[in-house]
């Protein structure tokens, strides 16, 4: 596979509805599409980096200016047998993994349409079918959170997770459960605690949760286990696990017993198959997180959670819940058993909407060697 150009290209899409972290709120996304063309083929893929650097370090710009500047280059003019072989090629350049993601998945995705292999089964994965959940942000109010888990607890996502942050928490679980039970339920707080928080921290024991996503800061292991050692609720890693070595050094120190693998995040498929092959071997489950993608990168994480220790449901959702019109066809669907079908299809299994991605498109440029 010759990498005869890149495309970078930013689209914007505003979101139905904002979505609210203990880091800030959205209502417009400015999304980076890759494109990587290669022998007649176009890859796509998209850089789930946002519009600032409040989840990560990285964020649009330099994510654009950094593969502009750097990354390109590595690739361009190359020939690969497999999109695999790219890590190595860009090892060169320290982090910017969400940049790197967004090339090498591209990569990947050409490759399945030229080996004419379904992305799922040339990624390794197994399952036919992957479980869904949803992940809610923080309203306006209480009452606006209770509708909002009432609808997609009734459209039959598998697990619903909250949003949490100090003011956020306590009593908006404690209504939750009072209305619902028995649902799988867990939280995120997105780094908003810290080790002064314990005792309030132990108080989340009392909800029967799946599991508290990312209580502490962003780049932590130690105060982690630590604190899961004082919890009866599972801590899952989300922010802090970059790679499979950080993974591997988690479960060692017993900072969590689940994790949440974004293949941007950890820099591309390649490293998130590594991470879940390490967790696989220690019996540690992993679920596949979103960072509200669009229909491209929504795709990659379709056949991404078809891996078979994607043994818990992910925020992988349905694209009305995002989106009023979505970038590929067809959109990504939700049965109501909570579940979305992995495509058999050569290829991602969603077709691209490039005229609709031409009128959403306020950048594009395309670098060649
Ligand atoms: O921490 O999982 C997170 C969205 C943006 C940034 C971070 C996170 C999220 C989500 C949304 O939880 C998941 C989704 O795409 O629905
Ligand atoms: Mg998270």
């Amino acid at each position: 596979m010759k990498i005869e150009a890149i495309t970078l290209r930013e689209i914007h899409m505003p979101l139905v509805h904002f979505f609210e972290t203990s880091f800030g709120r959205t209502y417009d996304r400015r999304i980076l599409l890759i494109t990587v063309h290669s022998e007649g083929t176009n890859g796509w893929a998209e850089s789930v980096t946002g519009e600032n650097p409040g989840f990560s370090s990285e964020w649009i710009e330099s994510t654009w200016s950094t593969i502009k500047s750097h990354i390109a280059s590595t690739l361009l003019g190359k020939t690969l047998s497999a999109a695999s072989e790219s890590p190595v090629l860009m090892r060169g350049i320290r982090g910017h993994r969400m940049a790197k993601a967004g090339l090498e998945n591209a990569i990947w995705d050409a490759e399945a349409q030229q080996k004419q292999q379904p992305l799922s089964k040339l990624l390794g994965g197994t399952l036919s079918e992957i479980a869904c959940g949803v992940s809610i942000g923080i309203q306006d109010s209480p009452e606006q959170l209770m509708g909002k888990i009432g609808t997609e607890v009734a459209a039959g996502y598998q697990r619903i997770k909250l949003k949490v942050k100090p003011g956020w928490d306590l009593e908006i679980l404690e209504r939750v459960r009072a209305c619902w039970p028995n649902i799988l339920l867990s939280c995120d707080a997105n780094s908003a605690y810290t080790l002064d928080d314990l005792e309030h921290l132990k108080k989340l024991d009392q909800f029967n949760l799946l599991m508290i996503e990312q209580p502490l800061w962003s780049n932590d292991f130690y105060y982690h286990a630590r604190l899961q050692r004082e919890l009866k609720t599972a801590i899952c890693l989300d922010e802090s696990i970059r790679n499979a070595r950080d993974a591997a050094a988690a479960i060692e120190l017993g900072s969590c017993r689940i994790i949440n693998i974004k293949v941007g995040r950890v820099g591309g498929f390649t490293e998130a198959k590594k991470i879940h092959d390490v967790c696989k071997s220690h019996s540690i489950p992993v679920w596949c997180g979103g960072m509200l993608e669009s229909g491209i990168g929504r795709a990659h994480n379709v056949s991404l959670s078809s891996l078979d220790n994607f043994r818990l449901p992910g925020d992988v959702s349905a694209s009305k819940r995002y989106w009023k019109e979505d970038i590929i066809e067809p959109e990504v669907v939700v049965s109501p058993k909570g579940t979305i079908p992995v495509s058999t299809q050569p290829g991602r299994g969603y077709k691209i909407r490039e005229d609709l991605i031409e009128k959403l498109t306020v950048r594009k440029e395309t670098l060649k060697a």
